[in-house]
């Protein structure tokens, strides 16, 4: 599986003396039949920059001296006991990653929930799916899509959310583009903040301005409402509607808390919510042409056809992410355009394993595996049971998120905290709040990484990681499909795996006897962890079977992968004997280019993981963005990807046709702004917010064209770190920041004037 995003792509990996040399396409593997983007043609390089980590350091004197693993893990045991005695299992916490294998972080969860006794444990995946997590959770009771990748070759109709895919997920995008050119009437639907190389395949392209999605997918459900478009008998059978509070504010405080109280509602009263959002008014809310939005709702309710929608980071990294998230699934419930090949919410899921990792074996710091959570006393039971735990151990209260995490260790609550496989002090927002709290020294800091970084050097212990194919591993892509690899080389040096270090630093605490597993470490952890999703509906295949197939999309029954989960031609968890729908109003679903879908019809839908079997549709209404523009800070920064480039760049940066590429971050803005302010492609402006500043070259016309008022800078520069201007405000439910809107101003460098 490749290294680096949620697509999951299959990669034949060629091997030579012990090294990766070679590496293609697996031609056999549904996912990608083949096609790699290029950073997987480039894979093989990020196992060998020069300065891959390779011995254990620890800070002695302000310097990092190289020592041995003993030495290394002796001290991390010393200060998580002195921890314990003197302030207890809260002042540790784990910082883990959607790039964990399933073996990290089954690990990392059992080390800290059973063995620690704390629950502060949290992923940058926090940063990036948890306002999905909680849109699914809170509409269908059960995380993650109900549909597959299959369902690009069967639609008719995308809707995009404003997701990059052209460049954040391209295999996935190219097969999209291939239908485009080559099926009939396939249309794409574009709803973003600025142009990418995505817009190139949009038949509409709908601008709007930051944050009032919100208003257009409420005005959408109002036009499919009101011209009759949506599916009756549907809604009667399988949708209860609810609201929740409003105003629940912005995170912005420390401790913030946030409870919604759901309400259920009647039909009536949603449809007299929607009354306000008229094309006409939310047109003047968000810049989109009254005529576009009615246009747009238009093809979505059109019962003749299929839509998928794809949304990513800009839907769930904003102040109402999971409003955002409900809103766009409530228009594939009002329509019944779900759970059938070709229809449904799909959320693209940015790393390779926050699926398979982070959500399904549950690092999250409220979950246990199997979507269980911890302050559920039955479920608590359970984990403690295949922990062999006392229930005792594991808290009852969820642990700190990742901004309270990091506003813990600023508050001097923290004593120890360990970061694997991550780089937050590169990728948080509002970040010189936390370097500084880094910087003084306020916890001791352990930080596993390959390569060091904006993180490493502000650790107090670093030690060195085995990367992808250095260890056996599992991931689970965007579409539930989990899939495994064994070993091909030998990490360099002394690197091990993160679970490795995570059990050394165990047996040194007394906690050996949580990971005595006696046979093949990866199998045997899989298969206890594979002990809490069976009959749950999250069912994993025995650990055999992952590894003599390319992947299997869960829940996985006697060998049976699901395609489409709550639909009963598809789904052995929908009893036979659910009753039918009174009468299928909707049309026959058929695959795509004229391929017939079994069933032939709806199907029979039971969304049997929520209450009652019906899924939620939730009244939420447009508010408006943590902070807003004014005289003094006029534009909008967004911040982002760009193809080339991975994150905060530690791997993508070692390999040289990659690097060239995308050598430094650069601000993008739209031409009438910069002719307004006379700046040009190639000069440098300073940009600065109420937290920060930094200097970027100016691209104008480039590959991202952000609308007038608005900036685009990515985030993959070392040493342009935009992060420091990002606001930390974040989604009161989810808690996953918005890094997509923040006030800012420009002022270019050789000039003195503020702009
Ligand atoms: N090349 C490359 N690919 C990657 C990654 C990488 O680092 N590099 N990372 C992976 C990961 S972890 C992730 S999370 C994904 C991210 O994938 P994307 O989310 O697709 O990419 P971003 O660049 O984060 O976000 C850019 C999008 O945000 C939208 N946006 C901005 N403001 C708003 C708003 O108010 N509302 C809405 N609806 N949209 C808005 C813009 O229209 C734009 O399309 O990419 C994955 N793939
Ligand atoms: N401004 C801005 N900031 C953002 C975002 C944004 O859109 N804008 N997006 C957010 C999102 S969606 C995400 S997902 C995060 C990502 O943010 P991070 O997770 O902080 O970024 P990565 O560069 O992926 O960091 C992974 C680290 O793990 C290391 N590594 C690689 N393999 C291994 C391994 O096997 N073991 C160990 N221990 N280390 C390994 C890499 O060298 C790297 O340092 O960024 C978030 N931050
Ligand atoms: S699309 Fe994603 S998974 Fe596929 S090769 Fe590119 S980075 Fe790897
Ligand atoms: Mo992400």
């Amino acid at each position: 599986v490749c290294r680096y995003c949620g697509t999951g792509c299959g990669v034949m990996v060629g091997v030579k003396d012990g090294k990766v040399v070679a590496v293609k396409g697996d031609e056999l593997n549904p996912v990608n039949k083949g096609l790699l983007c290029v950073k997987g043609y480039t894979l093989p390089g990020i196992l060998y920059g020069k300065d891959r980590l390779r011995r254990p350091l620890i800070r002695k004197g302000g310097e990092f001296v190289e020592t041995g693993w003993d030495e290394a893990l002796d001290l991390i045991a010393i200060r998580f006991k002195e921890a314990l005695k003197d302030k207890g299992p809260n002042s540790i916490a784990m910082y883990g990653s959607g790039q964990w294998t399933i073996t990290d972080g089954y690990v990392a969860t059992k080390f800290m929930r059973a063995g620690i006794g704390s629950n502060n444990l949290d992923p940058n995946a926090r940063l990036c799916m948890a306002s999905a997590v909680a849109g699914y959770m809170s509409q269908f009771g059960s995380d993650e899509p109900m549909g597959c990748y299959d369902d690009l070759d069967y639609a008719d109709t995308f809707f995009i959310w404003g997701a990059n895919m052209a460049e954040c997920h391209p295999v996935l995008f190219s097969r999209i583009q291939n239908r485009v050119t080559k099926g009939k009437n396939i249309k794409v639907i574009e709803l973003a903040t600025q142009m990418t190389r995505t817009t190139s395949i949009a038949h509409k392209y709908l601008e709007f301005k930051p944050q009032t999605d919100l208003a257009i997918a409420n005005a959408i459900a109002h036009v499919i409402i009101k011209e009759g478009l949506y599916d009756k008998d549907f809604v009667k059978e399988n949708v209860v509607f609810k609201k929740g509070k409003e105003n629940p504010g912005y995170g912005l405080e420390d401790r913030f808390k946030f409870e919604d109280e759901p309400a259920e509602i009647r039909f009536d009263e949603y449809k007299k919510f929607l009354d306000k959002y008229t094309p006409e008014y939310v047109s003047k809310t968000s810049g989109v042409k009254e005529k576009d939005i009615i246009e747009a709702s238009r093809i979505f309710g059109d019962p003749k056809k299929k839509t998928v929608s794809l949304w990513t980071m800009g839907v769930n990294q904003h102040s109402r992410g999971t409003w955002m998230n409900n809103l766009i699934m409530n228009l594939h419930l009002l329509t019944g355009k779900i759970s059938t090949p070709g229809n449904g919410p799909f959320s693209l899921t940015g790393q390779p394993s926050a699926c398979g990792t982070i959500r399904e074996v549950g690092c999250l710091s409220n979950r246990l595996p199997a979507d269980m959570v911890v302050t559920n006393p039955e479920h608590r039971k359970i984990a403690a049971k295949i922990w062999n735990c006392p229930v005792e151990r594991i808290p009852d209260k969820p642990g700190f998120h990742t901004m309270e995490m990091f506003k813990a260790m600023d508050r001097g609550e923290l004593k120890v905290l360990w970061i694997q496989c991550t780089n937050p002090f590169q990728s948080l927002p509002n970040l010189s709040r936390y370097r500084k709290a880094a910087k003084d020294g306020k916890a001791f800091i352990v930080v596993s990484d390959v390569y060091p970084n904006r993180t490493t050097e502000l650790a107090d212990v670093i030690l060195p990681s085995a990367m992808w194919v250095e260890k056996t591993g599992m991931y689970g892509n965007s579409e539930r499909r989990t899939q495994h690899w064994f070993k091909m080389a030998e990490p360099p040096g002394k690197a091990k795996p993160d679970w490795w270090q995570i059990v050394e630093v165990g047996k040194r605490l007394g906690l050996g006897h949580l990971f005595d597993y006696k046979g093949d470490f990866d199998k045997e952890v899989f298969e206890e962890y594979r002990r809490f999703t069976i009959g749950t509906g999250k069912d994993m295949a025995s650990y055999d079977e992952y590894v003599n197939s390319r992947g299997l999309r869960w829940p996985v029954n006697n060998g049976k992968e699901t395609k489409w989960r709550y639909n009963r031609e598809y789904d052995t968890y929908v009893i036979p004997h659910t009753p039918p729908l009174t009468s299928p109003s909707s049309p026959p679903s058929k695959g795509g280019e004229g391929e017939v879908v079994k069933g032939g019809k709806w199907g029979i839908i039971n969304f049997y993981k929520a209450k009652g079997g019906k899924a939620v549709v939730w009244q939420r209404p447009y508010e408006p963005p943590a902070e807003v523009t004014d005289e003094e800070y006029p534009f909008y920064l967004s911040t982002g990807r760009v193809l080339e480039q991975w994150h905060t760049g530690t791997m993508t940066g070692r390999i040289p046709e990659l690097r060239k590429s995308a050598p430094e971050a650069v601000v993008n803005m739209n031409p009438a702004d910069a002719q307004d302010l006379g700046i040009k492609t190639g000069e440098r402006v300073r940009v600065i917010s109420r937290r920060g500043e930094m200097v970027f070259k100016v691209d104008i016309n480039g590959r991202t064209t952000p609308q007038r008022g608005t900036l685009f800078v990515p985030f993959f520069d070392e040493n342009k770190l935009v992060n420091l201007l990002c606001l930390d405000s974040y989604c009161p439910i989810s808690k996953e920041p918005d890094y997509k809107k923040c006030a800012v101003k420009i002022r270019p460098v050789n000039k003195e004037v503020v702009l």
